[in-house]
C-alpha cells in the first residue's frame, strides 16, 4: 500500500494582480479547481507548501474563500497539512493559518509554543524547541510530515535544518524556501536561503514552495519538488513568448501551471487552465514594429494578458498597439537600446543618433573639458528654455504610459526640482 497525496504551493488567495479584482477571483478559482481535482483523485492528504494567502492580513472575503474551499476536503475526511510562506506568515503569534486550524480545516506544521496532539499532529521537543509535525496512517503504514514556515537567510546563518528535522521512517519535509540550484536554473541571481546540500538527508519527498516555477530533482533517494504557483505570476511566467531575432519572431513555449499528485513519492503534474500570459519582445523602429506586430496579432488570444516590450533607438508613438491587440490586458514596455556611438560610426548621422536637446548641448559645449559633466547632465534633464525641442521630447514621453522605461523622463521629473532657476541661468552663462 502506498500513499497518495496532492502537493500544492503558492496559491496567493486575494492577489489582485495588476490591481485587477477579477484576478483575485481567478486565483481563488484555481485553488478551488486544484482542491476539487485532488479530492476526485482520492488522495490520502493534501500539502500546501506556503503562500496560501497573498498577504499576512487577508480580507474577510479572502478568508471566507479559503474556508469554503478547504471545507471540501474536510467533508471527504482528507486532512490538509500546511506551512506559512513569506507572503502570509506573521511576526505576531497568530496568523490566518491558526484561524483555519482552529476551524479544523488545516493542520499547521512547524515551531510552536504549545504542544499539539491529535489524529494528525504530534509534537516533538528538539534543541529546546517545540516542533509540531503531521502524521498520517494508512493500514499498517504511516508517514510523517515535517516542516516549518518560511525562514529568512539570517535564520539559516544561525541554524541548520538537520538540527531540527530528522526522518523517522517514511517522511516528507515541507519547506517554503529558495534553493540555490533552482534559482540559478531560472533566474541567475542569488536570491535563495539554502542549497540542495542543506536539505537534511533521508526524507522521501521534499515538498517545496516559494519559487513559482515547476522544478523536480532528486536528493539521495528522495525527490525535491516545486509545483510552481497555481496562476501565472508575471510575464516571465509566460505561456508563449515571441522574441524578435532581427528579421522575424521566434516562438518559445512556456510552461503549464498546476500542482502535483504524488504517488509512492513520485510526482505527476496536473495542469490547470489558467489565464494565458503572452510576452512579445521586439527591437525595431516605428515602421517595422507596426508591420511585424500587426502580422503577429492574430496569434494572440483575446483573453490573454500581453506584454509588448519594445526596444527602440528613438521613441515613437505606441498607441497603435491598443488597436492591433484586442487583448484582456495590455502592458507596454519601452526602453532605449542605442548602439554605442563608436559602433554606429558611418551607419548613423549625429542628427539621427542624438535627441534635439543633446545636439543643442553638444553644440554649446563643443570640445570643452568635461569636469562639469554633472552640470551638463542636469541641463539636459532640466531642458533648455529657449528650445522647444525639449518640450517635444517631453511630449513623446508623456504620450506613452509605459512602465517608466523612458528613464530620462523619470529622472527629469526628479532632478528638475533639485535645480533652482538661478542655478540654471548660471549654467547657461557658463555654457556661453
Ligand atoms: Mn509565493
Amino acid at each position: 500500500m502506498t500513499f497518495k497525496f496532492a502537493h500544492i504551493a503558492d496559491v496567493h488567495l486575494g492577489f489582485e494582480q495588476y490591481r485587477l479584482p477579477y484576478r483575485a477571483e481567478e486565483f481563488r478559482k484555481a485553488f478551488e479547481t486544484a482542491i476539487k481535482k485532488a479530492v476526485e483523485e482520492k488522495v490520502d492528504f493534501i500539502l500546501i507548501a506556503g503562500d496560501l494567502f497573498h498577504r499576512s492580513n487577508p480580507s474577510p472575503q479572502t478568508i471566507k474563500d479559503a474556508i469554503d474551499i478547504l471545507s471540501i476536503p474536510k467533508r471527504s475526511k482528507i486532512p490538509v497539512f500546511a506551512i506559512e510562506g513569506n507572503h502570509d506568515r506573521t511576526q505576531k503569534r497568530i496568523s490566518a493559518y491558526h484561524l483555519l486550524e482552529s476551524l479544523g480545516l488545516i493542520y499547521l506544521l512547524g515551531f510552536r509554543e504549545e504542544k499539539k496532539e491529535n489524529e494528525y499532529q504530534t509534537t516533538e521537543r528538539v534543541n529546546g524547541k517545540l516542533i509540531v509535525k503531521g502524521v498520517f496512517e494508512k493500514g499498517n503504514k504511516s508517514v510523517e510530515i515535517c516542516g516549518m514556515k518560511y525562514m529568512s537567510a539570517a535564520w539559516f546563518e544561525r541554524n541548520k535544518l538537520s538540527d531540527y528535522f530528522k526522518p523517522g521512517g517514511d517522511a516528507i519535509l515541507m519547506l517554503h524556501q529558495g534553493i540555490k540550484e533552482m534559482m540559478e536554473r531560472f533566474y541567475g541571481g542569488d536570491y535563495f536561503e539554502i542549497r540542495l546540500e542543506d536539505l537534511p538527508d533521508g526524507f522521501l519527498y521534499y515538498a517545496m514552495g516559494h519559487i513559482h516555477r515547476r522544478w523536480v530533482t532528486s536528493k539521495g533517494l528522495g525527490t525535491v519538488a516545486y509545483p510552481g504557483s497555481l496562476q501565472r505570476w508575471d510575464f516571465g511566467d509566460y505561456e508563449m513568448r515571441y522574441r524578435w531575432d532581427g528579421s522575424r519572431f521566434l516562438p518559445q513555449v512556456g510552461e503549464d501551471k498546476g500542482f502535483l499528485i504524488v504517488e509512492d513519492f513520485r510526482p505527476r503534474f496536473v495542469k490547470l487552465d489558467v489565464r494565458p500570459f503572452y510576452d512579445i519582445k521586439i527591437k525595431a523602429n516605428d515602421s517595422v514594429a507596426r508591420r511585424e506586430l500587426k502580422r503577429l496579432a492574430p496569434k494572440i488570444p483575446d483573453e490573454a494578458f500581453l506584454r509588448v516590450d519594445i526596444e527602440w533607438e528613438r521613441p515613437f508613438d505606441v498607441s497603435f498597439l491598443h488597436d492591433i491587440f484586442r487583448v484582456k490586458y495590455l502592458h507596454i514596455r519601452t526602453r532605449f537600446g542605442r548602439v554605442s556611438p563608436l559602433r554606429a560610426k558611418g551607419a548613423t548621422t549625429a542628427s539621427e543618433f542624438f535627441t534635439p536637446v543633446e545636439l543643442k548641448v553638444i553644440e554649446r559645449v563643443g570640445e570643452r573639458d568635461f569636469e562639469e559633466f554633472e552640470e551638463v547632465i542636469k541641463l539636459i534633464l532640466g531642458g533648455i528654455d529657449e528650445s522647444n525641442a525639449a518640450e517635444k521630447v517631453e511630449e513623446v514621453q508623456e504620450s506613452q504610459k509605459t512602465e517608466s522605461q523612458v528613464e530620462r523622463g523619470v529622472k527629469a521629473q526628479k532632478t528638475e526640482k533639485k535645480v533652482p532657476p538661478k542655478r540654471r541661468s548660471d549654467l547657461l552663462a557658463w555654457l556661453g
